[in-house]
Formats: structure tokens, sequence, C-alpha cells
């Protein structure tokens, strides 16, 4: 059968594309499985400096599969709930642990619609690009759901809760413009320019230090919960790290000999 997840290489950037177009790449225990093991494969292999996240066909993802058995609620009069609280933490919430882990920058290359689990995927990635003709929507309430797939985390973060709860609550389409307008991505481009810009971006990611990248990356995260002189004295341990490894030699090396560097710690 053909793969969930496509996967291609350019130099050192892996590109996985979710592949259920049929299903606006929806996803349903066999998607999450191939995804989580190409995101490990990724992670594992160290000629590996970027991942993109994209879609195959006209969607990002839809979210989780609501045709899906294991997750529909059953019509029976009197049938019992499906545990969806063991679907997030067996799927969801792995999911979102492990692209919020990867040892490299992740982008989203946002191809068309992105909604419910499908949005939060797209939003925790590092920089998120989406087409001018792609939207997020946080379609959960329309069924009854919260936000998860760390929706009720990133919202506020990214746009304040004001902006959060609104999106959240009212769970309207928020076109790809209106989303990089309000902070909630990093970029919208042109439908056309998509792909290119996804790739020059993850290109440039890739050329860069791996390992401060990734840093960055979490002690943003973690400082969002500290005071200021927690996060001031993390800087400084964090800082030591990077100082100690080869990518900051290279980076000043490079400076002062008025050359490019070139970056190998991951
Ligand atoms: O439930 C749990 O386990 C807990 C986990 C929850 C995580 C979640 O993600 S909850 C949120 C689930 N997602 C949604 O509620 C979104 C549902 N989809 C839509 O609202 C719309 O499809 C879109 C706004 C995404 C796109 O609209 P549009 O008009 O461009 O396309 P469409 O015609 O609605 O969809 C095209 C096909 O994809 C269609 O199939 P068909 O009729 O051509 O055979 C449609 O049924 C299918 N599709 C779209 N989304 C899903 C889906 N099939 C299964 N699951 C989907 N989520």
């Amino acid at each position: 059968p053909e793969p969930l997840v496509l996967t291609s290489n350019a130099g050192a950037v892996r590109t996985l594309s979710l592949n259920r177009p049929a299903a606006l790449n929806s996803f349903t225990t066999e998607l999450h499985g191939e995804l989580m093991a190409a995101l490990d494969l990724a992670a594992d292999d160290p000629e590996v400096r970027c991942v993109v996240l994209t879609g195959a066909g006209r969607a990002f993802c839809a979210g989780q599969d609501l045709a899906d058995p294991s997750v529909a609620p059953d019509p029976t009069p009197g049938a019992a709930p499906k545990d969806l609280g063991h679907v997030i933490s067996t799927w969801y919430a792995p999911l979102v642990a492990r692209l919020r882990s990867m040892p490299v920058p992740v982008v989203a290359a946002v191809n068309g619609v992105a909604a419910g689990a499908g949005a939060n995927i797209a939003l925790c990635c590092d920089l998120v690009v989406a087409a001018r003709s792609a939207s997020f929507i946080q379609a959960f309430t329309k069924i009854g759901l919260v936000p998860d797939t760390g929706g009720t985390w990133l919202l506020p973060r990214l746009v304040g809760s004001a902006r959060a709860l609104g999106i959240a609550m009212l769970g309207d389409k928020l076109p790809a413009e209106e989303a990089a307008r309000i902070g909630l991505i990093w970029q919208c481009v042109e439908d056309a320019a998509l792909a290119n810009t996804a790739a020059a971006l993850a290109l440039k990611l890739a050329g860069m230090p791996t390992r401060a990248l990734v840093a960055t990356r979490q002690a943003m995260a973690a400082a969002q919960d500290m005071d200021l002189d927690t996060a001031l004295a993390e800087e400084a341990r964090i800082q030591r790290e990077m100082g100690n490894a080869g990518d900051y030699r290279e980076g000043v090396e490079a400076f002062r000999a008025k050359r490019a560097p070139q970056f190998k710690d991951r």
C-alpha cells in the first residue's frame, strides 16, 4: 500500500508529507504510527539538519479522522462512549512531545487547511509558513471538544489569551494571511511560492548551528513559566553549554576570518 507519510531528502533537509489526501490527511492510528516512525528516523539520522512537515494534496491535515470507528461515537443507543483521553495520551500527546523535542529545527509548510489537531501539529513546529489559500481552524468546539494536541498551551502563548479564546471558542476559519498578521504563524506566502519558500528556509536553518537553534526553542518555551531572575540564570547555564561547543568556536573563528562558517554540532 501507498505510504501514509512520504519522505524525501534534499541535502540535509528531510521533508515529510502526510499522505491521505482523499481524507484531507486526517489522522488514523496508522498515520500516527508512520509519522512517529518517520520523525524518529529523522531525529536519529546525523545527516538530517532540518525537517519540513507538509501535506499531500489540497489540505495540510484535517485533524482526527472522524470516520475512524475506534474514536467516532457509536450511534447504537446505549453504546459506551469512546475513551478520547486514551486516544490523546496514546497518540496526540506523544506526537507533540516528539515534535517539540526534535534535535533539529522543524518547519511546517502549510499547503492547505489545517483543522483541529492538524492545526496544532502545524503550530507546534518551530517556524510555520502557510500558503495564502491555507487556513487554520480550531474545529474542536464545533464537535463538543476542547483544543487538544497542545492547543490550550500554544494558542495563548502565540497570540495572547483574548485572541486565543476567540479562535478556540468560535472555531472559525482563520485565513493564513490573518494568522500571520496576528503572529500565530511566521509567514504567509503566495500558493505558488510555498514549496520554494519552505525549502529555502529549511536550507538556511540546516546550515545554522543546530544545537543552538534547538536550545533556543527549549529555552524560550521554558522561560514562559519563569520569573526574570530564573530565566537569566537559565540563559547563563545554557550559554555555558553553548560556549563549550565546537559551533561557537567555529562561528567566532569564521567571523574573524571573514569567511562562511561550517557548523557541525547536532
Ligand atoms: O476525536 C478524538 O479522537 C479526539 C481527538 C481530536 C483531535 C481533532 O483533531 S478533533 C477535530 C477533528 N477535525 C475536524 O473536526 C475537521 C473536520 N473537517 C472539516 O471541518 C472540513 O473537512 C475542513 C474544514 C477541514 C475542510 O473542508 P472542505 O469543505 O474543504 O472539505 P470537505 O468536503 O469537508 O472534506 C473533503 C473530504 O475529506 C470529505 O470526504 P468525501 O465526502 O469527499 O468522501 C470529508 O468527509 C473528508 N474529511 C475532512 N475532514 C475529515 C474527513 N474525513 C474524516 N475525518 C476528518 N477530520
